[in-house]
């Protein structure tokens, strides 16, 4: 009976017009109810019919809902996030776009541009996903500063589009890998009260507001945090929307894959190249055995490392003395989703997010994920 009363009656019109045959017998639990049996035909009817447009699709939680839901309430941060977001969803879904048709679009390979102020060579790619992120930000409305990996200054943002907010990101991180089509991704965080500031106003990574990152990988993941826990949002590229397939990650306290270049073992400290001894004879501290997993993509490295839990890395070593990864676009918005997921982010000596930024490109040593994996890392970095 639930299931009539929940079926519309211009539905039922619609299912009942037709031409069907009355079945031959109404069976017996439907007699029982009183249900004829041509209700009987509606309802099995209707049943099919709704199979044919899966529940899934006609009513899965997009992103703008999950961030509306928020909304409603009225905090004005929510109000202000919504905007950001919907900013940064279009930026991902441009992103996912170019970078799958880099091959065919000859965007693939260096721009000839010269070092960026990190002393790296720019990709074609990293310019246009900068070009993006920077447009599709200012066009919240809600920003005061950009400070993006691919500019030597954080840009401010006046007049209409002026806000109160700060973005950090790194357009695409990873971009080495793309001319192999491996996994890339988008890291961002986001921070409150720069509005009348007159220069980059450098803050803690406690102090983040939001924080995510989007993977282009065999499918677009946009996984965040709006410091309530971590939900991750699928592009069904079909609809255009992100949608909510990642409810509240959880990382598992300890987990058997750690993740590092070991090209750069040589360089490391002794005390840390005891540890991975250890862990690879299963003489660690949990006795597992453990594997290794690197891409060298840190997006790919660390979604991989949030859902199946282990250990990501980059120590300072004899060459990076302040290890490699850069402390307000990477390590910051990535330990922030990690801490919100259950999981740890130190720098070997100082959790990530207690660090006071000194500037806006600068590196920091990381260990991040499994709870139990950094505290046991930390003893010996
Ligand atoms: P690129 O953007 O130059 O590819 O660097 C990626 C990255 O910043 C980060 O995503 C990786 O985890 C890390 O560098 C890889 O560094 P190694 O190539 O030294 O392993």
């Amino acid at each position: 009976m639930i299931r009539v009363v929940l079926i519309s009656t211009m539905m039922l019109a619609v299912l009942a017009s037709g031409g069907m045959q009355a079945p031959a017998a109404v069976p017996q639990a439907l007699r029982l109810r009183g249900g004829s049996a041509a209700t009987h035909v509606r309802v099995k009817k209707a049943e099919e019919f709704l199979k044919v447009y899966s529940k899934k699709d006609r009513l899965s939680t997009t992103l703008s809902d999950f961030l509306r839901e928020k909304a409603i309430g009225g905090d004005p941060t929510m109000r202000d996030l919504e905007a950001i977001f919907s900013g940064i969803q279009s930026a991902c879904r441009s992103i996912a776009d170019m970078v799958g048709k880099a091959g065919i679009q000859d965007m693939t390979g260096m721009a000839g541009t010269g070092e960026n102020v990190q002393g790296e060579e720019q990709k074609k790619l990293d310019i246009l996903s900068n070009d993006v992120f920077k447009d599709k930000l200012t066009k919240s409305g809600c920003m005061a500063y950009l400070g993006s990996e691919e500019e030597d200054e954080a840009i401010r943002i006046t007049g209409k589009f002026g806000g109160d907010y700060i973005a950090v990101f790194d357009p695409l991180d990873g971009s080495s890998n793309i001319d192999a089509a491996i996994s890339v991704g988008t890291i961002f965080g986001i921070y409150k009260g720069a509005k009348n500031a007159e220069e980059f106003p450098l803050k803690k990574g406690s102090e983040q507001v939001a924080a995510g990152y989007c993977m282009y990988s065999t499918c677009t993941i946009l996984m965040i945090t709006i410091g309530d826990g971590v939900n991750g949002f699928t592009l069904d590229s079909s609809s255009g929307e992100f949608v909510l397939t990642h409810p509240n990650v959880a990382m598992p306290k300890r987990g058997k894959i750690y993740s590092c270049n070991q090209g750069n073992i040589p360089a490391w400290p002794e005390s840390l190249k005891t540890y991975f001894d250890k862990i690879c004879r299963g003489e660690g501290e949990s006795k597992t055995k453990y594997g290794l997993r690197y891409i060298g993509s840190m997006v790919g490295d660390m979604h991989r490392t949030l859902l199946y839990g282990g250990l990501f890395l980059y120590p300072a070593d004899a060459k990076n003395k302040n290890g490699k990864l850069r402390l307000l676009y990477e390590a910051s918005p990535m330990a922030m989703l990690a801490e919100q997921a259950g999981g740890k982010a130190s720098t070997g000596k100082e959790r990530v997010l207690d660090i006071e930024p000194q500037e806006l490109h600068q590196r920091v040593p990381i260990f991040i994920g499994s709870a139990d994996d950094v505290d046991e890392a930390c003893k010996y970095a």
